[in-house]
C-alpha cells in the first residue's frame, strides 16, 4: 500500500501539470487584410507591452543575412534584449547602418563592414524599428521590429499570423508594416486559439 500511493505522486504531480499546461496559454490566430498596399505579406503582429511584466533578453541569437545585395529575411521581429547577428554571405563588402530606431535619432548606429562569411552582433535594447541600411548599396533596406513581449509573428503571403504559447490574458495587439499605418486590435487568450483579424490601412 505505502509503495503504491509512492509511485501514484508523480502521476499525480504530471497530470496537474498538465491539466496547468493547457488550460495556462493559448495562441492567436487571425489574418491581416490591407486596403491600399500592395501586399500583406512581411506585417509585424506583436503583443504590446504588458503593464507590470517584463521579458529577460534571449539568449538564442537571430540573424540577418545580407544576401544578393539584400537584407534576409526583408522583415525581421525579435523580443527586446534580442542580439542579431548580421551575417553577411556577399563576397562584397556592405556598410549596414539604420539613422534611427523610432524615429530617435540617439539610437542610430553604424555597424561598419566586414568580409565574406562572418557576422556581427548588436543587442537590440529599445523598443521599435530599426529600418537597415547599407552605405555601399542604397538599394538595399530591411527592418528590424523589436517587440516589447515575445508574442509576436510575421504574417506569410496570404496575410496569415499565429503567435504561439501566449498565456491567458487580454490583450492589445499592434501591427507593424512597411506601407501601413499602425493598427490595433484586441484579444482574449483563454486556454484555446484565440483569433484577431485585423486591417491595416495605407
Ligand atoms: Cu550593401
Amino acid at each position: 500500500m505505502k509503495n503504491i500511493k509512492k509511485a501514484l505522486i508523480p502521476v499525480a504531480i504530471f497530470a496537474a501539470l498538465l491539466s496547468a499546461s493547457v488550460s495556462w496559454a493559448g495562441e492567436i490566430k487571425g489574418k491581416v487584410s490591407v486596403q491600399g498596399i500592395k501586399s500583406a505579406e512581411e506585417i509585424v503582429v506583436y503583443v504590446d507591452a504588458i503593464p507590470g511584466k517584463t521579458f529577460n533578453a534571449p539568449s538564442q541569437h537571430v540573424t540577418i543575412d545580407q544576401k544578393k545585395m539584400t537584407f534576409v529575411p526583408h522583415v525581421t521581429a525579435v523580443l527586446k534584449g534580442t542580439t542579431v547577428e548580421f551575417l553577411n554571405s556577399d563576397s562584397v563588402g556592405h556598410n549596414v547602418y539604420w539613422p534611427s530606431i523610432n524615429n530617435n535619432k540617439k539610437l542610430a548606429h553604424n555597424m561598419g563592414t566586414w568580409p565574406k562569411g562572418q557576422s556581427k552582433p548588436f543587442q537590440f535594447n529599445d523598443v521599435g524599428v530599426a529600418s537597415l541600411l547599407c552605405n555601399v548599396h542604397p538599394e538595399m533596406s530591411g527592418y528590424v521590429v523589436i517587440a516589447p513581449t515575445p508574442y509576436f509573428a510575421v504574417t506569410n503571403k496570404e496575410g496569415e499570423y499565429e503567435i504561439k504559447n501566449v498565456p491567458d490574458g487580454h490583450y492589445t495587439l499592434k501591427t507593424w508594416s512597411e506601407d501601413g499605418k499602425p493598427a490595433t486590435a484586441t484579444v482574449n487568450v483563454s486556454g484555446g486559439t484565440a483569433s484577431a483579424e485585423i486591417t491595416v490601412k495605407k
